[in-house]
């Protein structure tokens, strides 16, 4: 990868062993091919672990704790000053990092675009995670079967297909490659992760899905085929969804036929 910015250090904390959240955040640096430490996931003897990570949630220091991962370190010397700064939330984490990774325009009408695109895939994401966890985050998935059942036909019969829709006319509306501006940007790299996620958990949905979201799934393409974004995709950094994530595939919650 190459140097990064110089005098510059990012530090991401996420979850080890799931993709989630903090996948959104790793596509955009591996995609600027910005070095960075992903910490849960390095060994306790280099400072990292759950542990390194639970600790700064705990006690921040001087600045504003985090309430849940992911969130970002950021370290910055120039000549005269330090700093550290604490970011938390993926959708600000990347309005942060977006113009910083060139992956933004800097006008503040794209920011603010980029913004409300990257709120509503959060949207999306906790929608996803509410369908095996319709009653409490803290019960298993067995416990809520029946509860995740009823809500998943609301999901895939009417909740998806409003979400996919919303996207495809987004990138109709904007010349049919790119969420925002003329380049690609975080926006886009976070709705190749959604269709990725979406054809993991829900491929019976998702195969009625497709006819109607050509330029979605032709942006998934392209988004793939982004050299440093291929090469991480096939490199062991790259974390296979799976069912302690937030896209599980359950083969009972994507029905063949919706209700
Ligand atoms: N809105 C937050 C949600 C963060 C979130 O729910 N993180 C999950 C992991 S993906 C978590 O660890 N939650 C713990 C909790 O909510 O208590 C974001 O987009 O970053």
């Amino acid at each position: 990868m190459p140097a990064g910015s110089p005098g510059v250090s990012y530090e991401l904390f996420y979850w080890p062993g799931i993709p989630g959240r903090g996948e959104l955040v790793r596509l955009a640096f591996e995609d600027a091919g910005q070095p960075y430490a992903d910490v849960a996931r390095m060994p306790r003897s280099q400072g990292g672990g759950v542990a390194a990570m639970t600790k700064l949630m705990e006690a921040p220091g001087a600045e504003l704790e985090p309430f849940a991962p992911p969130f970002l370190r950021v370290r910055e010397r120039t000549r005269s000053a330090e700093r550290e700064l604490l970011v938390a939330q993926t959708a600000n984490i990347l309005f942060f990092l977006g113009p910083r990774l060139g992956l933004c325009p800097r006008d503040e009408a794209s920011r603010l675009r980029a913004h409300q695109l990257q709120l509503t895939v959060a949207d999306l994401f906790a929608e996803v995670h509410d369908v095996h966890h319709p009653i409490a985050v803290s019960l298993y998935y067995e416990d809520q079967k029946r509860e995740a059942k009823r809500r998943a036909k609301h999901l895939v019969g009417e909740r998806l297909p409003k979400f996919l829709g919303y996207f495809e006319r987004v990138l109709e509306k904007n010349g049919g490659r790119h969420a925002v501006g003329k380049r690609v940007s975080y926006v886009d790299l976070s709705l190749f992760q959604v269709i990725e996620g979406l054809h993991y958990a829900f491929p019976r949905t998702m195969a009625r899905l497709a006819r109607e979201l050509p330029l979605l799934l032709a942006l998934r393409n392209r988004v793939a085929e982004r050299p440093r974004l291929a090469a991480y995709l096939a490199s062991p950094r790259r974390l296979a969804f799976n069912e302690q994530g937030i896209f599980r595939h359950y083969p009972e919650l994507d029905p063949a036929r919706p209700a």
